[in-house]
């Protein structure tokens, strides 16, 4: 049912609707010359073709019971790895597609800690390969390495009752893979395998989506890239075909132990803490990853002890990583296959203020100011579309953001050390051919260089977006990429942008197929759906406990929603009931707009709210079976285009939709979620899930998008949020205004935590570095740093940031306590109060109640961490001349250590950088600095948590430094030394120093 046929002038013509927006705060997209009706896509265009989710069609045929399988044969083994033959076991099934009667298997021992196995169609060559074979230049293939000998994984298989394989851990003999039992199908558009997994298992990743941390065990995971606004366990925006597994195990039980069960854990009441105090946790953990690399559409179907992979095409392309720490499957799965996360510029490490409705450079200057004048650090502010003219991409609106007041504007800000970060969105406008003052030079431009997708004919293919058709460009076309690039050169000499935000990049389009094909002289004036603020659309939701809080606006807000929606359900309600399209294999024809197997896709149909499936790029490949990678190329050209304005610095992109690797160019928010307390919960597994995935530069829409946020949510997520890698305030247009300055309170618990966060950045760009040069993460869940502890495996209400610090955020309204565990103390671990720093008295295993009112996050630091910390300004720039300081905090042995890395911020090759390493013990630090890099800050001071015993004189390289630096508060056993920086002039890590105090 391709929808572009249906859509013919005749109709059009008699949904004119003008537009009715003048009460809106939304900017009319037409220009008003005249008074003649202008035309607007009808909604009727998104919708698709009504389809039923193979996982809930009651009529869906199991592939296990109908299709026989395949036989091994041809077996061969060397050092290297294992190859075969797979030949069909039977007659084809051809259930959701065409069976391929003979594959190949490939197994590779790739290195010491990586098992390959790839199953792929054997009569596959160069020219027929397209919709089998990702590209490796556009997604890369980890390869074989020389030394494989250590590997611990074992591949094994059987031929009983059809070929199977089952990936072992010969040190434990673990099975942590296994297909034995079930059949592989394997199809033109249908590839399917299971893999039987342990009763309860833990397992994490398989986004994009909203949901806890640790996956459930009873619900499908679909993979493919949509524009939705944030519902809860469905596919998002972006394509992460990884899993994380963390199996917890009876400590010391030897080989072939069984991984533990909730019942087992249950059993032995949990509680470690009374029954093996002092005496370490009773438990231990190996953890392993998996990565398929396929960028098709799938639905991972998690059972209680299994996982069924269907994917609609592509070929099987299995990753195996060993571990045995999470840690260490992180590290192996972004160093070997999807590359390190990019290194951020410290700017970017500052909080970021955004909004859809910033309606002018006058406006926007003003919040900027405004921000000042609160004294809230503000060091990049970003615009919405409203900058753009007609929601172009690469103009300006020649009224409200004028290019020559935009002179005036960077100017400004520029001069006050604060960046501007543009949104830019995937489609490209095309004008009308009949009216030449509609012409728009990035079209003409591209179309010259032939960058558009086109239809399976040839000709282009025409959606529509914001400023209305519009094409998309094709990234696998020879001029894509430098098109772009040139573009965005072009446009940098009229705004001068520190980053690029990209937006859409699904890729979305309004309409079903090619929509706007012979209808491009209607210039459809706006989107086929209600704005947020347009009449009878206006927003009175809030978050959940605002009636409380709020008693009067939210009775006023009730009665007036309630009004709105009672006018809306008299206008629409019918009721048919609906005939499911469904479709049945062709010999050699793939039906690439409706598969026969039909995913479980949030939009339903996959060509609604998106360019189609058929959609066909320049190598040949449709959209099917690249239609997840579309916003990894899009970021990897605008990092190409950053790279020329800019060379030798680190791009900084924000990208919509991702795939594994983008981490390597760009960093992610979380999309359209709504302000309720439920997610800003989301955000912290959100984010840790983009911790697994190599995507470390992670953060939502602070005091939330959809709806109105109120003064309690907005100062708990403002407090919350600084604790995140990527820290903006963002609102959808029309809502209230959400700026942390609106309310006092939030300008005063935003300040607050600010004032941590820009205290901490030595620390959070160290662990950048870190995370850019090995693959550890920046957000950590408990249960990585403690693998020990099952009761961790899936907290998602704290988070690490890093090793050492501890943040158990207020997630609910209306209360002034947190329950939070201190992880590790079984294994002797201590933690100290960020802001007293106090020792915390807590008890193994225990959740504590913790005193935080309204304007307080309760954050902790590890004993035996050593924080590099530095004095905020109010930008980092500021920030950065200012006096370093030291946070030790000495575990139960007396004992720290710490790193900090320095550079110079912003190069992508720093020529000269500093390793300072710091040591802890016996009532001596130790200072030990490598590297060039000259930084002349002085230390300010130096704070000691977890002494004891009384202090001796302090002395710096062994000079006393002088009583009155000194305040020691035994009781606390708290030690600061400050006023340092006259002893330090010329820098702090000038060279080493010794700072001791017994
Ligand atoms: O369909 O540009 O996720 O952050 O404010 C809405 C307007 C388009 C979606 C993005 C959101 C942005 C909005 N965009």
């Amino acid at each position: 049912m391709a929808r572009s046929s249906f859509f013919q002038a005749s109709t059009l013509l008699s949904s004119f609707l003008a537009l009715a927006n003048a009460q809106s705060s939304y900017p009319s997209a037409t220009p008003t010359t005249s008074a003649q009706p202008v035309f607007t896509i009808p909604a009727s265009a998104d919708e698709g073709a009504d389809v039923l989710p193979n996982i809930l069609d009651p009529q869906a045929v199991n592939a296990q019971d109908v299709c026989p399988g395949y036989k091994a044969s041809q077996f061969k083994e060397d050092e290297r790895g294992v190859t075969a033959i797979l030949s069909l076991a039977g007659a084809p099934c051809n259930v959701y597609g065409n069976d391929i009667e003979s594959l190949n298997l490939k197994v590779e021992y790739q290195s010491k800690d990586r098992l390959a196995v790839n199953i792929r169609p054997t009569y596959l060559d160069a020219s027929n390969s397209s919709h089998w074979i990702v590209p490796e230049h556009l997604i890369p293939r980890p390869q074989q390495e020389d030394s494989n000998e250590d590997l611990d994984l074992q591949f094994t298989w059987g031929n009983e009752p059809s070929f199977w394989f089952t990936v072992t851990r010969k040190s434990s003999g673990d099975v942590i893979f296994t297909t034995k039992g079930t059949h592989l199908v394997y199809e033109d558009q249908f590839v399917e395998f299971v893999n039987s997994l342990p009763e309860d298992y833990n397992l994490y990743g398989l986004g994009e989506r909203i949901h806890g941390l640790k996956l459930n065990n009873n619900f499908t995971a679909t993979i493919y890239a949509a524009d939705v606004g944030d519902p809860i366990d469905r596919n998002i925006y972006g394509s992460h075909p990884f899993y994380l597994e963390t199996r917890y195990f009876e400590a010391g039980s030897g080989k072939y132990k069984k991984p533990l069960k909730e019942s087992d854990l249950n059993q032995r009441n949990f509680n470690f803490g009374s029954k093996r105090s002092g005496k370490g946790s009773p438990y231990e953990s190996a953890s392993h990853g998996v990565y398929y690399r396929n960028t098709h559409g799938m639905d991972v179907k998690l059972s209680p002890t299994n996982l069924t992979w269907r994917t609609l095409g592509g070929e099987i392309d299995l990753f195996f990583f060993d571990g045995p720490t999470q840690h260490e499957v992180t590290k192996q799965y972004q160093k070997s296959a999807v590359g390190l996360p990019a290194m951020q510029s410290y700017w970017t490490l500052g909080f970021h203020q955004c909004r859809w409705g910033y309606r002018s450079w006058a406006e926007t200057k003003e919040i900027v100011e405004t921000m000042r004048a609160f004294d809230i650090p503000m060091e990049t502010i970003w615009l919405d579309i409203d900058y753009m003219d007609k929601y172009r991409d690469f103009t300006l609106d020649p009224v409200h953001f004028s290019p020559s007041d935009a002179v005036d504007f960077f100017k400004w800000l520029h001069g006050n050390n604060q960046h501007f970060v543009p949104i830019v969105d995937a489609a490209i406008y095309i004008p009308n051919p009949q009216n030449p003052s509609d012409a728009y030079a990035p079209y003409t431009r591209g179309n010259e260089s032939g960058v558009f997708m086109t239809n399976p004919d040839g000709s282009q293919y025409i959606g529509a977006v914001w400023p209305g058709y519009t094409v998309f460009p094709d990234w696998m076309s020879t001029n894509g990429v430098s098109w772009w690039v040139k573009e965005m050169v072009e446009w940098f000499k009229e705004v001068p942008y520190s980053g690029f935000w990209v937006d859409m990049t699904e890729v979305s389009s309004f309409c079903v197929g090619s929509c706007g094909t012979g209808n491009v002289t209607l210039n459809p004036a706006h989107p086929p759906f209600q704005l947020p603020g347009e009449v009878g659309n206006i927003i009175y939701d809030y978050p959940e406990a605002f009636n409380v809080t709020n008693a009067t606006e939210a009775a006023s807000a009730s009665a007036a929603a309630s009004s709105q929606n009672a006018a809306k359900s008299t206008a629409t309600s019918s009721s048919t009931s609906t005939v499911y399209l469904r479709t049945t294999p062709t010999p050699g024809v793939r039906n690439v707009n409706h598969p026969p197997y039909v995913i479980d896709h949030v939009q339903g149909d996959l060509a609604v709210h998106a360019v189609s499936p058929n959609a066909t790029h320049a190598n040949g490949m449709q959209e099917y079976e690249v239609h997840n990678i579309w916003g990894h190329q899009i970021i990897n050209a605008t990092y190409q285009g950053l790279l020329s304005i800019f060379p030798g610095k680190r791009p900084f992109i924000i990208g919509r939709s991702t795939f594994a690797g983008s981490g390597k160019w760009a960093g992610h928010w979380g999309g359209d979620n709504a302000s309720k307390w439920y997610y800003m919960y989301f955000s912290i597994p959100q984010a840790l899930s983009f911790s697994l995935f190599g995507i470390p530069m992670f953060g939502v829409d602070t005091c939330g998008f959809n709806g109105n946020t109120d003064a309690e949510l907005c100062s708990r997520w403002m407090q919350l949020s600084a604790f995140f890698p990527f820290y903006r305030n963002h609102n959808v247009l029309s809502a209230i205004p959400q700026e942390p300055f609106r309310w006092a309170s939030v300008a005063e618990a935003s300040r607050t935590a600010t004032h941590i966060r820009y205290s901490l950045l030595p620390y959070m760009y160290t662990l950048f570095h870190q995370a850019h040069t090995t693959g550890s993460t920046v957000m950590r869940a408990l249960a990585w740093e403690f693998p020990n502890d099952p009761q961790l495996a899936a907290v998602d209400t704290q988070f690490l940031l890093g090793p050492n610090i501890l943040v158990t955020p207020v997630l609910e309204p209306l209360v002034d306590t947190v329950k939070g565990v201190f992880p590790g103390i079984i294994d002797g671990e201590t933690w100290f109060d960020w802001y007293t720093g106090e020792r915390v008295n807590a008890e193994a295993g225990v959740n504590t109640t913790i005193s935080a009112p309204l304007g307080h996050i309760p954050v902790y630091i590890r004993g035996g961490a050593v924080l590099p910390l530095q004095e905020p300004g109010y930008t980092t720039t500021e920030s950065r001349r200012n006096p370093w300081g030291l946070v030790v905090a000495l575990s139960r042995e007396g004992e720290a250590s710490g790193e900090l890395y320095v550079d110079d911020g912003e190069s992508l090759e720093p020529g000269e950088v500093l390793d300072v390493s710091f040591k802890a013990c016996d009532g001596v630090l130790k200072v030990d600095v490598k590297g060039e890099y000259k930084d002349t800050n002085a230390l300010g001071n130096v704070t000691v948590h977890g002494v004891y015993g009384g202090v001796g004189d302090v002395r710096l390289n062994g000079k006393e430094v002088g009583k009155e630096k000194v305040v020691y508060e035994q009781a606390k056993g708290v030690l600061r030394i400050s006023g340092l920086n006259g002893l330090t002039e010329g820098g702090a890590w000038k060279e080493g120093w010794s700072l001791s105090w017994t």
